[in-house]
């Protein structure tokens, strides 16, 4: 989003009782409070982008009940996003790939380490519920293509038009402006959002979705990292969890979502730990140029930390102390 959208969102909001975005320096302050014994702080739920502000409200109306399970808040959630017909970069409305498909790729994992995903579905208007539908009836982890959509019919997930008009429309204009399809598709901040969710229960246990259209007008049939357990999210129940967002071959390539976690394994922040992934990325990559990869992190504590590649990444967050957008800290400006 541009800073200055993001900044009339903020204004916006305030009228309407949410909280102005916070800036770096105030979110840093929660990972100060890492020390021995640090405060629980859940539930809690974050979730990436501007549009995670309307999911963690449906998680929340999961988390906030006293025998609250963060599997069924991270679901939730990941619904209210895939149903919202004006997004572009999530569920059927979201973009296209190079030949006007809209191909879905979602997972969700567990504080027990269960996992499902699916990826390169087309028509299905919650690829995180047949996720998660993989997950509990089957003994597989990730289903794709044909395979999956034929599973999701045969579970009873009703087979939908996609694309959308709205969509439709708008790949009509890419390709007339796009006679070079060979061309690499253009990343930038405006093409790719997808959602990452991560929530601990009154319990405290964690679990993570992400879902998405993927990188818009991507080759037919390629895959991100968001079905991808280990790149796009990972859980360890022990340590917390991690989700990510951008260029999906570049995160792919530092495993990094379980990358961040293992961080907080050894020690680190969950800001540390987002911070080190993107690092890493930035360190195998010589040309950076539109590369935009971000981190959100959760542990155990409630403590929530992020980075990004290039400024304008944020991301939701509540508990019931706070509502508010996070601007993550990055390494530098677009
Ligand atoms: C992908 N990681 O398909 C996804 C896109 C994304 O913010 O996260 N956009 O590569």
């Amino acid at each position: 989003m541009k800073r200055r959208t993001f900044f009339k969102w903020g204004a916006i909001g305030t009228v309407l009782g949410i909280t102005q975005p916070v800036q770096a320096k105030q979110f840093l302050a929660n990972d100060a409070l890492l020390d021995k014994k640090p405060m629980l702080r859940y539930p809690i739920v974050v979730s990436t982008w501007k549009h995670g502000l309307e999911a963690n409200k449906e998680a929340w109306k999961v988390l906030s009940s006293p025998n609250s399970n963060a599997l069924d808040a991270v679901e939730a959630a990941a619904r209210q996003t895939e149903s919202d017909r004006t997004n572009r970069s999530v569920g059927i409305s979201g973009m296209p790939d190079r030949d006007g498909h809209v191909t879905l790729d979602a997972c969700i994992m567990d504080h027990n380490s269960k996992c499902g995903s699916v990826g390169f579905i087309e028509g299905y208007e919650h690829p995180i519920s047949i996720a998660r539908s993989v997950m509990e009836n089957t003994q597989h982890v990730m289903l794709v293509g044909e395979g999956a959509e034929d599973y999701a019919k045969s579970y009873g997930f009703p087979k939908i038009k996609s694309p959308i008009k709205e969509v439709k429309k708008e790949y009509k204009t890419w390709k007339k402006e796009n006679k070079d399809l060979f061309k690499k598709p253009e990343i930038n901040h405006e093409n790719h959002d997808t959602i990452g969710i991560l929530a601990i229960d009154t319990k405290g246990n964690i679990s993570g979705a992400c879902t998405t259209s993927g990188w818009a007008y991507k080759l037919h049939g390629r895959i991100g990292d968001s079905p991808i357990i280990g790149a796009g999210l990972f859980i360890d129940n022990e340590v917390g969890g991690a989700v990510a967002t951008g260029l999906g071959e570049a995160i792919i390539r530092i495993a990094g979502s379980h990358t961040v976690v293992e961080l907080m394994r050894q020690g680190k922040t969950p800001q540390e730990a987002c911070k080190e992934a993107v690092e890493r990325i930035i360190a195998k990559h010589e040309d950076l140029t539109g590369l935009q990869c971000g981190f959100i992190a959760l542990n155990k504590y409630g403590q929530y930390g992020a980075y990004s590649i290039y400024n304008g990444f944020n991301f939701a967050l509540k508990s019931h102390y706070q509502e508010e957008m996070v601007d993550a800290p990055f390494d530098r400006n677009w």
